[in-house]
């Protein structure tokens, strides 16, 4: 297998990401010779992203509409060529407004993929009801074709061509929905499994539902989109919106490795690691591997170890 990786380390505040940290941890020759055989990992290195000069908030509001629109833009067509070419994708972020790119220029080669969004926030907020104007809180709203007459048409995002119907995607780990976002999910019919209701079904059942809907019916490629602040902010402490009550540990490597399982992973994006906002080199360090776990697990890292290396035990001479 084949996977494509980028670090787009975009955020509303027009800020690029010091992913260092990430970066380091993230050892890719590392992950392809022992912990992934079979896997070639091809780092695409960083995208960058123009800012747009002049980029007046739309509504007095959404904050920088052109230059977000722009750099998706750049991120879909990346995004696109790679998947193209036979490869998985990995989006390192940068804000989860990333996922407007990822998810657009996926489905630009496989119009039928399906998405798992695990978070704590279900990023749906239109432009109209974004009570903080972050784009970061919105991507969802801008891919699903049944909110389209609600949208209104952002300076930056004429490109962007809804790509999704409200059944193709399931939620995993809620619990910080604003008022809008919970009218759209109940009145849309949209399937969202919370905290609340991994507490009371647990994970495994979770997963069961969530593949159940998404590819009994027929297999297709699957879009993992990991806000980082799905898990408990005592595991992620260094993102922009933590969360009490999150995912343990053991939760989220069983929801990625259910998905490794499906076969059909085909995008990952894994947004919302921001080495800044740690409090010490140690928060930043212990979310940055908790990423390069979620990443390495997509792709098959087990906790019941692996034997690919080994064809035969040694024996005495
Ligand atoms: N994230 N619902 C809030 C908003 O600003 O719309 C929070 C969004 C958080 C977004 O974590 O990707
Ligand atoms: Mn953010
Ligand atoms: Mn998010
Ligand atoms: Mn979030």
């Amino acid at each position: 297998m084949a996977i494509s990786t980028y670090f787009f380390g975009y955020n509303p505040a027009i800020v690029r990401m010091p992913y260092g940290v990430l970066e380091s941890k993230l050892n890719l020759p590392f992950l392809c010779y022992s912990v992934l055989p079979g896997c070639r990992v091809y780092d695409r290195g960083d995208l960058s992203f123009t800012e747009v000069p002049n980029d007046e908030p739309y509504n007095n509001l959404v904050q920088y509409p052109r230059s977000v629109g722009l750099a998706s833009q750049v991120l879909a067509d990346a995004v696109s060529r790679a998947v193209a070419a036979g490869h998985s994708c990995v989006t390192m972020g940068g804000d989860h407004s990333l996922a407007l790119g990822s998810v657009s220029g996926h489905a630009q080669q496989c119009p039928h993929l399906c998405v798992i969004w695990v978070d704590a926030h279900s990023d749906i907020n239109t432009p109209l009801t974004t009570q903080s104007g972050n784009l970061h809180g919105q991507p969802v709203s801008f891919l699903l074709r049944e909110l389209q007459d609600k949208m209104p048409l952002l300076p930056g995002f004429s490109w962007l061509k809804p790509c999704l119907s409200t059944s193709d995607i399931v939620y995993i780990g809620l619990r910080d929905v604003d008022p809008a976002e919970h009218y759209i999910l109940k009145n849309y019919d949209i399937q969202y499994y919370s905290m609340r209701d991994i507490d009371r079904l647990g994970i495994q059942k979770v997963m069961e539902r969530t593949l159940e809907q998404l590819i009994s019916r027929r297999q297709r490629p699957i879009h993992l989109s990991f806000d980082i602040d799905a898990f408990d902010p005592s595991l992620a402490p260094a993102t922009g919106t933590p969360v009490l009550g999150g995912l343990t540990y053991r939760e989220g490597m069983y929801v990625t490795e259910e998905i490794h399982n499906t076969g059909l992973l085909s995008a990952v994006d894994l947004v919302e690691v921001n080495p800044l906002l740690g409090a010490s080199q140690e928060d930043a360090n212990a979310t940055a591997s908790l990423a390069v776990d979620v990443i390495a697990t997509c792709f098959g890292q087990t906790r019941e170890g692996a034997h690919a290396v080994f064809d035969e035990l040694p024996s005495p001479s």
